[in-house]
């Protein structure tokens, strides 16, 4: 290996063209403010970051005059344990349908959130183009609790549950729209390191490859992305999707989220885990997400933040460092 490593090539596209989706949802948890996360990605340029790695992108703004902000700060809904059933479902569905019609037209999404409940819309949506695609989930939490299992009922923490299709008689209406096609073994986990007890027992139940701080600490990054890619595509050849929360990082590199955990990836680690996939060839699709410009204590952790959503895209676009 020399240190001209070749640029990336991305082999499920005939052209280099990505479509930005801006997903400014913050219904799947409590806190306001990862809404504004798209907008700050945005003026901080995202979309140049793209162009200037050779895409040429176009941005769908799928949640566009729905007014979730203000149907979650005015009509709150709890269903059981639930929170906000009701806009989590529509604004997923309106976000799956944004993704698919990209991922269909032979274009590469990377949609901007928002909480991390999108990726209910998100993967949904690339799984109707890529049904084997492999999904890597980089995050301190694995986000999988079940509507039994959750304690808080925020559905940002239960995306991969809606995914793989788990306790679907459980599922509030809003909800049953989502195919729940992800199988345990086409998705792995890296970064994780707040994982609650039954989440801990579903991991384990379902065999799901789940790389932790631990891991990454005993193995090193990058033989831990090398498993990782393995589990979800063993002969290293099959599309990849990457749902990028930016807790996985730590909160000393990001501290602008809503739910930072200390001991996370240094920045390197972080913005490494896309590099190498961005060099597999396999990327398809790409979420960032869990911006949130209103949690700062001061101009420089949104700065911090926000310029870490944006190297992460780019990286995993494409930039290199040489
Ligand atoms: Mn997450």
């Amino acid at each position: 290996m020399t240190g001209t490593a070749g640029k990336p090539n991305y082999k499920f596209f005939e052209t280099k063209k990505a479509t930005i989706v801006l997903a400014p949802f913050s219904g799947g948890q409590g806190k306001s403010g990862v809404e504004d996360g798209p907008k700050y990605l945005m003026k901080q340029g995202l979309q140049h970051g793209l162009e200037s790695v050779g895409w040429q992108v176009d941005v769908k703004k799928p949640l566009e005059g729905r007014d979730f902000e203000q149907r979650k700060i005015s009509s709150p809904e709890v269903d059981g344990k639930v929170k906000n059933p009701t806009i989590v479902g529509e604004a997923t569905q309106l976000i799956y349908g944004a993704v698919k019609s990209a991922a269909h037209e032979g274009r590469l999404p990377v949609t901007l959130g928002g909480d991390h409940s999108i990726a209910i819309g998100t993967v949904s949506g690339v799984l109707d183009k890529y049904p084997d695609a492999g999904l890597l989930w980089i995050d301190a939490h694995a986000d999988i609790n079940t509507l039994a299992s959750t304690d808080s009922g925020n559905l940002h923490g239960c995306p991969v549950s809606f995914l793989m299709n788990m306790e679907r008689d459980s599922w509030p209406e809003s909800l049953k729209w989502v195919p729940g096609t992800l199988k345990p073994n086409k998705i792995a986990y890296i970064g994780l390191r707040d994982v609650d007890p039954e989440e801990k027992i579903i991991l384990k139940n379902l065999g799901i490859a789940a790389f932790s701080m631990y891991h990454v600490d005993r193995y090193g990054i990058n033989a831990v992305i090398e498993m990782a890619l393995k589990a979800v595509s063993p002969d290293g050849k099959g599309p990849i999707m990457v749902s990028y929360d930016v807790d996985a990082i730590d909160p000393m590199y990001v501290p602008a989220t809503g739910t930072p955990v200390r001991g996370g990836l240094t920045l390197r680690e972080g913005l490494f885990i896309v590099e190498r996939i961005a060099e597999t060839g396999n990327l398809v699709a790409l979420d960032v997400v869990e911006c949130n410009p209103g949690l700062a204590s001061h101009d420089l952790h949104v700065i911090d933040t926000v310029q870490s959503g944006c190297s992460i895209a780019r990286c995993a676009l494409g930039e290199t460092l040489l």
